[in-house]
């Protein structure tokens, strides 16, 4: 995933209401019986309805086409036909939908909760039979109604996406390569400071749930106070609800960079050091780290402090666990609803790159 703004370009129909019946009772000794012809059942609706599990447009990227289905046509004894089944199409809190050829907003479904419904597009009435139609002085009426169609739209689907967890560290310290590990982006890795310039997102699947994870710039002393790339970025993070302190084990000043790092987080925002943490020592891989991971967690004892390795994978698959650990709590917290409204990180911050 390139930038923080998910979109893709669908198709969507409502059904047809079905056609009316012609048809005319038979009796035993009723030669000529009235008209009973049913009326058509209704075209399907398209219908939107926001998912707080989803995360990403990604369920809507590989199926272009959603269309509701026809109503069934009427049929003799006055029955009528079976409505159509609704095109229904579920999405992420925060999707915005748009006229594709000018961009005008059609609907914003920030204002949906969690399963709410919003019927876009209505499916076409069903047409009467021909049981509708017996006057005085017609008695066996020859037709019914056609049904009516359904209606046809292109639209664009857009949503701004925004982080669940974010990677916070000293330049270097291994958080791009991390997210590489644990998703589907891929950002540049190097072996120099600031490699990150702007945010990567990326996808980890958690059981049902997707989660975005925020590789940001290289944090250091005086970010906050403008010094370096992070701060830009700090504000992307105020909107995560989890952070995770990458901390390089190889590092010289690997046992001072956690109260630094906490401490221009606070600076900037009270609030954003008092998120859910856990503190990652990388590259375990490296001789020497089993050592300093020690002497991490005694120093900060009131902290959890996981050690990993994206080279020989250490730790890698503790990652689901401590995911729902991290989010266990704050789902009842944080209404999703203040999170979603609050928009993504911003698209100029993409096209800076
Ligand atoms: N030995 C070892 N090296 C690693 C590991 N993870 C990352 N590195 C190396 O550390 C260097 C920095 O990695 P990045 O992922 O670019 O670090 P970053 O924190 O994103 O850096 P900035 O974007 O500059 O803030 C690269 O040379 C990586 O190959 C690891 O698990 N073990
Ligand atoms: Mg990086």
């Amino acid at each position: 995933m390139r930038g923080f703004i998910d979109e893709t370009i669908i198709e969507v129909r409502s059904g047809n209401g079905g056609p009316g019946h012609v048809s005319f009772r038979r009796e035993k000794y009723v030669p000529r019986g009235g008209p009973d012809g049913g009326d058509g059942g209704k075209g399907g609706n398209v219908v939107f309805r926001v998912k707080n599990n989803l995360k990403t447009l990604s369920g809507l990227r590989y199926k272009r086409f959603f269309n509701a289905e026809n109503g069934k046509r009427g049929a003799a004894n006055k029955k009528h036909g079976r409505d159509g089944l609704d095109a229904l199409i579920e999405v992420p809190p925060g999707t915005i939908i748009k006229n594709p050829d000018t961009d005008e907003l059609i609907k914003d479904l920030t204002e949906l909760s969690h399963e709410e419904e919003w019927v876009f597009l209505k499916g076409g009435k069903g047409g009467l039979g021909n049981s509708n139609f017996a006057t005085s002085r017609k008695q066996t009426p020859h037709y019914a109604q056609p049904g009516l169609p359904g209606v046809e739209r292109k639209i664009k689907v857009e949503l701004n996406i925004i982080a669940d967890i974010g990677f916070v560290g000293y330049p270097n310290a291994g958080k791009s390569s991390l997210l590489e590990r644990l998703t589907n982006a891929h950002p540049r890795i190097a072996s120099y400071a600031f490699t990150t310039k702007i945010p990567n997102l990326g996808v980890y699947r958690l059981g049902e749930q997707d989660l975005i994870l925020a590789d940001i710039p290289g944090i250091i002393e005086g970010a906050s106070g403008g010094a370096g790339l992070g701060l830009r970025f700090l504000k992307h993070i105020s909107r995560t609800r989890g952070l995770l302190f990458l901390i390089d084990l190889t590092d010289e000043d690997y046992l001072d960079s956690f109260p630094i790092l906490l401490n221009e987080l606070k600076t900037f925002s009270s609030e954003l050091a008092s998120r859910k943490r856990v503190i990652l020592g990388t590259k375990m891989d490296v001789e020497g780290t089993e050592e300093a991971l020690k002497k991490l967690a005694e120093k900060y004892k009131d902290e959890e402090v996981v050690g990993i390795s994206v080279f020989s994978g250490k730790g890698i698959d503790g990652f689901n666990k401590l995911f729902y650990s991290m989010l266990s709590g704050i789902e009842e917290n944080e209404k999703s609803a203040d999170i979603t409204k609050s928009g993504g990180l911003d698209i100029e911050e993409k096209s800076s790159s």
